[in-house]
């Protein structure tokens, strides 16, 4: 898979690219990133990339030009490569979308510095807009790494074991059991003896339940999209029954 990024900040990608998976997923050829600066697309002599808004208010806005020459110098218009603006007004980047394009061969990401860019950038050269979350960042080059992150990791061979990501949270639809490693007991907290067990339906069983459980929980609004089984749904029965009974209790004792 080959990333095309474009940024005003390449220097900030060295970190997260030089090291861990990413550095091992370049280095094994599943990944290649190709950072482009924009400001050499900039042609005037101070290299102009951002000038105050029209309309007035304060900041500045990162000027077309430059940018649609980045973008063009790396995709020639027509060749049907997604070019992704990172933006709080895209759709929101979740593990759906990251297997979407985790099945594309090329894409780029571009990354927005400032009050944002010009409208006309999206009008002649941004085939997609991504959101990582609701809230106001400096610039998109951590957004970016973000989806490069989630995506890499999706890349055959990438993460050691394959089963790595199937089971993720977000992967199944529902979020993850709770995971235990030695010592078997720390601080008087011992790990689950099912775990213990050796007895691997008796494993994945209570994984389910745990992950039903946590889901239950903290994200409800994910099990109206997850898959569920007749022996899940019973299993989420007894947790709404549960919680019925815990709050009848609590309006008795008043
Ligand atoms: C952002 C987000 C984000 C907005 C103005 C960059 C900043 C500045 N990108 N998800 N949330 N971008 O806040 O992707 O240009």
């Amino acid at each position: 898979m080959r990333i095309d990024v474009l940024t005003l900040f390449p220097g900030m990608f060295a970190g997260p690219l030089g090291e861990s998976m990413l550095k091992r997923a370049q280095e094994m050829g599943a990944l290649t990133v190709a950072l482009h600066d924009i400001r050499n697309h900039a042609t005037d002599k101070h290299r102009t990339v951002d000038e105050p808004p029209y309309g007035g208010g304060g900041g500045m806005v990162m000027k077309p030009e430059p940018l649609v020459a980045a973008i063009e110098a790396v995709v020639p218009p027509g060749e049907g490569i997604p070019v992704i603006l990172l933006s709080p007004q895209g759709r929101v980047f979740d593990q759906a979308a990251a297997f979407e394009l985790a099945a594309l061969p090329r894409w780029v990401l571009v990354c927005g510095h400032y009050e944002g860019v010009d409208e006309r950038v999206r009008e002649t050269a941004i085939t997609d807009e991504l959101s990582i979350g609701d809230y106001v960042l400096t610039g998109g080059e951590l957004a970016a790494m973000v989806v490069i992150d989630a995506v890499a990791r999706l890349l055959p061979g990438v993460l050691g074991d394959p089963t790595g990501a199937t089971d993720d949270s977000h992967a199944t639809g529902l979020l993850e059991y709770p995971h235990y490693t030695r010592p078997p007991v720390f601080r008087g907290l011992a790990v689950p003896d099912v775990l213990l067990s050796g007895h691997e339906a008796n494993v994945n069983a209570w994984r389910r339940r745990e992950a039903l459980r946590r889901t239950w929980e903290r994200r409800p609004d994910m099990l109206l999209n997850a898959p569920l089984s007749e022996t899940d749904r019973e299993f989420l029965l007894e947790l709404a029954e549960e919680e019925i009974d815990r709050k009848r209790r609590q309006v008795r004792r008043g």
